[in-house]
């Protein structure tokens, strides 16, 4: 494969290549290439894997409660969640997913709902089985 491409535009892309620690510029181009495919993966919504990050205070009544009972309703997605106590205040909860874009979203919109969390952050990837 071979491209042609703007100088200035090169340049930066060696600097991003080198800010980012990429061994080799064909790797960069390949890793983007993916990324450029997940992302299309996702807006098709097929099936993907993420994770669901939230930050909450649990002393805040029933935010775990309610944490915990959006995940049973949502059982066909959730593979499994990580609980850390980061502090006295604050819980960090990791819930691996998968499943459609779709119904991942929905649970995630329910779950930052939830009063008293702090902070929530969808992730989503792919096995990218396909390429
Ligand atoms: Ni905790």
């Amino acid at each position: 494969m071979s491209i042609s491409i703007e100088e200035d535009v090169l340049r930066k892309f060696n600097a991003l290549i080198k800010e980012e620690g990429f061994p080799t510029r064909s790797e960069a181009i390949k890793q983007l290439i993916k990324s450029a495919l997940v992302q299309k993966q996702w807006q098709k919504g097929e099936n993907i894997a993420g994770v669901i990050t939230i930050i909450y205070d649990h002393h805040k009544s029933n935010v775990l409660q309610k944490i915990v009972e959006s995940q049973h309703d949502f059982n066909d997605l959730v593979i499994c969640s990580q609980h850390a106590h980061l502090d006295h205040t604050n819980c960090m909860e990791n819930i691996i997913v998968q499943g459609t874009v779709e119904k991942i979203k929905c649970l995630h919109k329910r779950l930052a709902s939830v009063k008293g969390i702090k902070h929530t952050v969808l992730s989503m990837t792919t096995t990218g089985g396909e390429f």
